[in-house]
């Protein structure tokens, strides 16, 4: 972006319209306008110090007033704040109350939320079609997007490695099952298929790149913008475990309109709270649990449970209904970690299941005696 001289509030919305500006931002920002700062979006945070791009060009502000103790404050890329309009250094003094947040469990060990990206519309997950399709990965992906606020996007990509098209659609058609309301494309960032279908989706506001390390998601942010910004990794190792190459994460003005946010690949997806984003991913054994006898049905040996029905009639893959299982457990435990209150109820389910358990153990020996 150029610097402009002629800065008035119209060319400063004009400029600022490409990293999706608008009405409700204008509004948010007006009290501190007033005072006389800038606005502006975080492109870039890099240890105490962010890059914003603001009317008159970016520039590089402190974020020392916006670095709370609580990570889930902290400033982040795709953040709308109000910068100092001069000043050494020149700080950051706000951000804008965000529309959507992309939160991630740090670790399995620490209850912790990290915050990815601010303010995104579509989340586009990136699966690689170089290595064996891992659903329970898309799955977890999905979960974390939809408890969001995003409206998720899967992007199969590497098209050009898979052999013939019937695969190809085999492919989507897997991911489409595990996917319910997700629109599912495969593209070649190399051959350049479905790139226009893509661009035309991520036209509308702002969407973040997510996805393993060499999924190709830099490769894919360069192919949409028509030029090498993003640094691509020349050669990796397969297992996932190589080195970063996106360190840093950028947000850029698509020329088609739209705004992308590339974030390094994430070497481990822990679900924060997403109880709702899990049940959206699999809404269709949320729909099927509607119409079992028991309104708490586990679906486990309960007599009328339409979901295990499915299961059996081959309708719902028991895969699917594991992964479920599995991902609601592990958002139970996040939770657990953070709020005493469900941890209290927890503890008490835990209980009432041993003390179940034990009975259940001793009636059995009682029999066997
Ligand atoms: N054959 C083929 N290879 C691709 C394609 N897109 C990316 N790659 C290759 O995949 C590797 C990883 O690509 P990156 O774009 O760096 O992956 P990334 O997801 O950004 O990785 P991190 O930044 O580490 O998270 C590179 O060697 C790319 O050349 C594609 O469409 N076809
Ligand atoms: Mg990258
Ligand atoms: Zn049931």
């Amino acid at each position: 972006m150029t610097s402009s001289s002629a800065f008035s509030p119209s060319s400063a919305f004009s400029a600022l319209s490409a990293y999706g500006w608008d009405d409700g931002w204008a509004e948010a920002f007006a009290p501190y306008g007033a005072e006389g700062l800038v606005a502006g979006r975080v492109v870039r945070v890099d240890r105490g110090q962010c890059d914003v791009v603001t009317a008159g060009g970016v520039l590089r502000a402190d974020t020392a007033f916006v670095t709370p103790h609580d990570p889930l404050r902290v400033v982040c890329t795709g953040d709308w704040v109000a910068v100092e309009p001069a000043g050494s250094p020149r700080y950051v003094r706000a951000y804008l109350p965000r529309r959507t947040a992309f939160v991630r469990s740090t670790s399995s060990k620490r209850s912790e939320g990290q915050i990815l990206a601010a303010n995104v519309d579509h989340a586009v997950v990136a699966v690689s079609l170089a290595l064996e399709l891992d659903l329970g990965r898309v799955e977890r992906f999905l979960a974390l997007a939809w408890e969001s606020g995003a409206q998720p996007v899967v992007v199969l990509t590497k098209a050009d490695l898979v052999p013939d098209v019937t695969t190809l659609s085999h492919l989507v058609q897997d991911v489409e099952t595990t996917a319910p309301g997700v629109q599912v494309l495969a593209v070649s960032s190399q051959r350049g298929e479905g790139l226009d279908v893509l661009a035309e989706t991520l036209s509308g506001g702002t969407s973040v790149l997510l996805g393993q390390s060499g999924a190709g998601k830099s490769t894919l942010a360069n192919a949409l913008l028509g030029e090498e910004i993003m640094e691509v990794q020349a050669t990796r190792d397969m297992d996932g475990k190589g080195r970063h190459t996106t360190t840093t994460r950028n947000l850029l003005a698509l020329p088609g309109g739209g705004v992308l946010i590339d974030t390094p690949g994430l070497r481990g997806v822990g679900l924060w709270d997403a109880e709702t984003g899990v049940g959206q991913v699999f809404s269709e054994i949320e729909d099927l649990a509607a119409k079992c006898r028991f309104q708490d049905c586990a679906h486990d040996a309960e007599p009328g449970c339409a979901v295990r029905a499915a299961v059996e009639d081959g309708e719902l893959p028991q895969r699917r209904l594991e992964s479920y299982r599995k991902l609601l457990r592990e958002n139970q435990w996040i939770v657990a970690k953070t709020d005493a209150r469900v941890r209290a109820e927890l503890r008490r389910e835990w209980k009432r299941k041993g003390a179940q358990g034990k009975a259940a153990m001793e009636a059995k020996r009682g029999r066997l005696r």
